[in-house]
């Protein structure tokens, strides 16, 4: 019987299995007992062909999905040492990047850390355009820069950006 319960429920995401389902409980209830084992044998036989038609159906669902959504790209910034370590080519402690694309900040350090879009000027106003959480080593976070512009940033986490913990992050259209 563990073959038909599971062929079911494979069958669940993607085939309409209700129908068939019910017509195997009916046939179960009505037939005697003396003929169950050629039930058995059509559930199972019905059980594989629901197995057979949905597994493919659901693997054709599932890739669409998985390549559907091109994921836009990705850069990291490393927290750690006190300092905002940009990716290998940034100038001037500013990371360029093209509009739409995802900062990943990751604190690869032994303390807590955070990003704050605001100039050492504005630290702790809370008004720029995001506030990370306080990130625990090992931690990330991601932010979506949607709109060009020139960003300020800076770790207000034990005040970090008075011991250097800033850079610009500058969005190109
Ligand atoms: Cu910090």
């Amino acid at each position: 019987m563990t073959p038909v319960s599971d062929g079911a429920r494979c069958s669940d995401p993607g085939v309409p299995a209700g129908p068939a389902r019910g017509r195997l409980g009916v046939g179960v209830r009505e037939v005697p007992g003396a003929i169950r084992p050629r039930t058995l044998l059509v559930t199972t036989l019905l059980a594989l062909a629901l197995i057979l038609a949905a597994g493919p159906a659901a693997r054709t669902q599932e890739e669409p999905q998985g390549e559907a959504a091109p994921s836009p790209p990705e850069v990291q910034v490393i927290l750690r040492d006190f300092q905002i370590v940009l990716p290998r080519g940034s100038e001037g402690g500013r990371l360029v990047i093209p509009v739409g694309t995802v900062v990943r900040f990751i604190n690869e350090g032994p303390s807590y850390h955070n990003v704050s879009q605001a100039s050492p000027e504005e630290a702790y106003g809370r008004q720029g355009l995001f506030q990370s959480p306080d990130l625990a080593p090992g931690e990330s976070w991601a932010y979506t820069f949607e709109t060009p512009g020139l960003y300020p940033i800076l770790c207000d986490f034990g005040a970090h950006y008075l011991l250097g913990m800033t850079a610009e992050i500058e969005v190109t259209p």
